[in-house]
This record gives C-alpha cells, sequence and structure tokens, in this order.
C-alpha cells in the first residue's frame, strides 16, 4: 500500500519552472520557444539535465521525444506514461505544456526519492512539436507509428523551413521519427496535466479540472489569388482584390459556425500575408491560416465542407482562384472514464473541488488515444488566458494539481495490480 503522506516537492517544481521559463523569454515577457529553434534545444538540454541529475533513466527518439522513466520492480509490464511538451508557439506564455512536463517530472522524481514501490513503470515523455510548427503534434504522432517518409519530408513551417532542415540544424535526423513508434502493448495509459487554457474553472473559482473530452481541429493555409492592380486607377467594380475575399470570408464565419457548428465550434484566421502587401497596390494575394475546433467529429466535418463551399463561392463571385494546403487534422476523442473515475477520487482524497469539462485545446493526449486510454487534469488559467504572456495559474493550483497527477498514478497501479491478481487467478 503505497503512503498516503507521499507528496511532490513543490519548491523544487517552482525552481523548475522558474529557470525553464527564462530560457527563450523575448520582449514584452513573451516566450518564444518553436518547436527546433535554438530556444527550444536549449531548453531540451535543461530537461535532459534535469532528468539525469534525478538519475532516471533517458531516453531521446528518432522524433526527439525527451523520455524518463522510473522502474521500481524491474517488470516487463507496460508503462503508465505521463506527458505534455515543452515547445511553444510564438510570444507564449510560461506555463503552455511545460507545467505538464515538468509536474511529470516531479511525480518521477518523488516515486524515485521515496523508492515508493508500484506495479509498472512510470515514464515521462517531452513531445516535440506538439504547437504545430510543423503541423501539429508531430512526436506524438510519431510515438504511436502515424509519421510516414512522406508526411515527415513534405512538413514545412508557414515561412517554408522544413521539417528536415529545422530537425537536422539541431543534431537529429527527422527520418529516426519512423523508429520512434511505441507499441499500444507498452503502455497502460496516458496522462496529461496542462493548464486549460479557458475560462471556466477561473470563473468558477474551481481548483482542478477532470477533463470529459478533447476537441478536434482542421488547420489550413489558403492562398486566394486575384489581380494586383494599381490602387489609383483600377475602379472598384474592375478589381480581383484577394483581401476583400477573405474580409468577407471572415465576416461570415459566425454564421457558418451558427448553421454548421455547436456551442463548442470556433473558426480562427490567425495569420494573413498580402502580396504586394503595400498601400498603393490592389492585393494581388493572400495567404492565410484556418483553424477551426470542435468536440463532436461530425460537426467538425460539416464545419469543413461549409468552410470550402464558402470560400469557393467567395472565390467565384470576385473572380479569384483558390490554393489550399491541408496543415493538419485531427479527430477529437473521449477520454477514459475508469481514468476519469481515478482522477475523480484522487482529488476527492484531497478534499479539493474539481470541475469535469471538455478542452477546447489539442493536447498530445488525443494522440495518444488511439493506442491506450487517456486521461487529464486541468489546472485553471487566470482569465482564460493562454498562448499570451497573461498566462498565469495560481501556485497552489499548480500544487494541487502535482499532487492529484502523483495520487492518480499510485491509484491506477494500484488498482490495474488488483486487476492483474483477478487475471492470475481468473
Ligand atoms: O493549438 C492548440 O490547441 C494547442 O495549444 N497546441
Ligand atoms: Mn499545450
Ligand atoms: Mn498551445
Amino acid at each position: 500500500m503505497i503512503s498516503t503522506e507521499l507528496t511532490i516537492n513543490f519548491p523544487r517544481l517552482q525552481k523548475d519552472l522558474r529557470e525553464i521559463s527564462a530560457i527563450g523569454m523575448g520582449k514584452n515577457r513573451g516566450v518564444y520557444r518553436q518547436a527546433f529553434t535554438e530556444n527550444d534545444l536549449q531548453a531540451r538540454n535543461w530537461l535532459i539535465e534535469k532528468i539525469s541529475e534525478a538519475g532516471l533513466e533517458l531516453k531521446v527518439d528518432g522524433a526527439a521525444n525527451i523520455i524518463a522513466r522510473y522502474v521500481s520492480n524491474e517488470t516487463k509490464r507496460p508503462s503508465i506514461l505521463i506527458g505534455s511538451h515543452i515547445d511553444s508557439v510564438p510570444a507564449a506564455g510560461t506555463l503552455d505544456g511545460t507545467l505538464g512536463v515538468l509536474t511529470g517530472l516531479e511525480v518521477l522524481r518523488s516515486l524515485k526519492e521515496n523508492n515508493v514501490q508500484l506495479e509498472y513503470p512510470v515514464e515521462l515523455a517531452s513531445f516535440s512539436d506538439e504547437e504545430g510548427r510543423f503541423g501539429g503534434l508531430f512526436g506524438s504522432q510519431s510515438f504511436i507509428g502515424r509519421v510516414t517518409p512522406e508526411s515527415i519530408h513534405n512538413a514545412k513551417d508557414l515561412s517554408g523551413t522544413t521539417l528536415i532542415e529545422a530537425m537536422e540544424n539541431c543534431g537529429y535526423d527527422a527520418m529516426q521519427a519512423l523508429n520512434a513508434r511505441r507499441t499500444p502493448e507498452s503502455i497502460l495509459c496516458y496522462l496529461e496535466l496542462h493548464i486549460e487554457q479557458g475560462p471556466v474553472l477561473d470563473s468558477l473559482r474551481i481548483p482542478l479540472g477532470v477533463v470529459s473530452k478533447i476537441s478536434g481541429l482542421f488547420k489550413w493555409k489558403i492562398s486566394l489569388i486575384g489581380r494586383a492592380d494599381h490602387a489609383g486607377t483600377t475602379p472598384m467594380n474592375m478589381r480581383a482584390d484577394a483581401l476583400a475575399g477573405l474580409s468577407e470570408f471572415i465576416v461570415e464565419i459566425p454564421r457558418l459556425l451558427e448553421e454548421n457548428g455547436n456551442e463548442n465550434s470556433v473558426m480562427t484566421v490567425g495569420k494573413v500575408e498580402l502580396h504586394p502587401g503595400v498601400a498603393n497596390s490592389v492585393p494581388g494575394r493572400v495567404e492565410f491560416s484556418i483553424d477551426a475546433r470542435s468536440t463532436e467529429k461530425d460537426i467538425l466535418h460539416e464545419m469543413n465542407e461549409a468552410a470550402r463551399k464558402t470560400l469557393s463561392a467567395i472565390a467565384r463571385r470576385r473572380k479569384l482562384m483558390f490554393e489550399f494546403q491541408i496543415l493538419s487534422e485531427v479527430e477529437p476523442v473521449d477520454c477514459d472514464q475508469e481514468i476519469i473515475s481515478t482522477i475523480r477520487e484522487s482529488i476527492s482524497e484531497m478534499n479539493t473541488e474539481f470541475h469535469e469539462l471538455p478542452s477546447g485545446a489539442a493536447h498530445d493526449a488525443q494522440i495518444l488515444a488511439h493506442i491506450t486510454p487517456v486521461g487529464m487534469i486541468f489546472v485553471p488559467s487566470k482569465d482564460g488566458r493562454s498562448h499570451s504572456p497573461a498566462e498565469w495559474t495560481d501556485w497552489d493550483h499548480m500544487r494541487l494539481g502535482a499532487e492529484a497527477l502523483l495520487k492518480t498514478v499510485c491509484k491506477i497501479s494500484e488498482k490495474n495490480k488488483n486487476k492483474l491478481q483477478e487475471n492470475h487467478y481468473g
């Protein structure tokens, strides 16, 4: 039986967070740790050093996922896997992904320092490029064997840098990602602690969240192509103005979601580039991103169809062409009911309030869900802010989240031990 006094070393977690937050901290206190950049590499090296210092087994797989492992009894049993990411979007906060990796590291260190005897190894994975500089969830997709030589070869960021080049600059061979696949039998289940990145827990003043389902998404890069013309001499009715086309599409988004989405549906145009992009030329070409999300697979499909139809109707009416590139498509998933109830039990034993809610953000957990049962613990985001330097979570909520993660790992080991014994006598 595992001692109820078992706890994490919170001051150490705070110190870790302060240290890694300084890596890639740029202007206006934003974090710039995009995947396979110099800053990401520095953070990777920092994490590798922490894992080695803790005396945990360390591995960097073919997709450059950093993996730590704690084994109490030499067993060939599958691992309880904890994961998240330390790469960030540009001008990010300090917690998105990183808090999940650091609390996972703290769980493994606490288990090891207290020589806790579990029935299963416990692993921590810091997955590469979760944020999708090169499409999305590259590290966890490789971990479950969903990358191909073609998908690796074609992956590039919005400025045209290829994944192969970026990984090579960091000393990795991208094609080795083909060797990162882990068999489903080697993983018992997957847990991820993450900031909510939305306003629900903060507005309810509830310290912890248990995730019921994780939104799916599609992410496109679109080019609308009209004709660059003189801004002074071209009559309005003779223009093929690409930006006017995009502007009309953006105005259509609320109607498109009302007709085809549900209360969890969102659609965002987050990046726009104009060509030639000067005041006295009619925009002949506009390149932009569409990021659309829903918790329901069929609704996401409706949104996808509706967006395509709306774009082609606008292009036709305005004499524009449009090119289309799918950057990423990720299915929505349900979290595992047994893990959900184990997380609920753990938090209840801590006499702490929690709320069950869906995740609007994508997470590595929804990739792992294709090979193993998954569960997620949320901590509140102040004012619901994320992907911004305003991102923050109360220290006490971080501590509660880490304690809940540790408790859940021990509970899962206990529950499955009994299951194993049942199987043994079954
Ligand atoms: O985009 C997302 O939902 C996540 O932050 N990668
Ligand atoms: Mn994240
Ligand atoms: Mn993110």
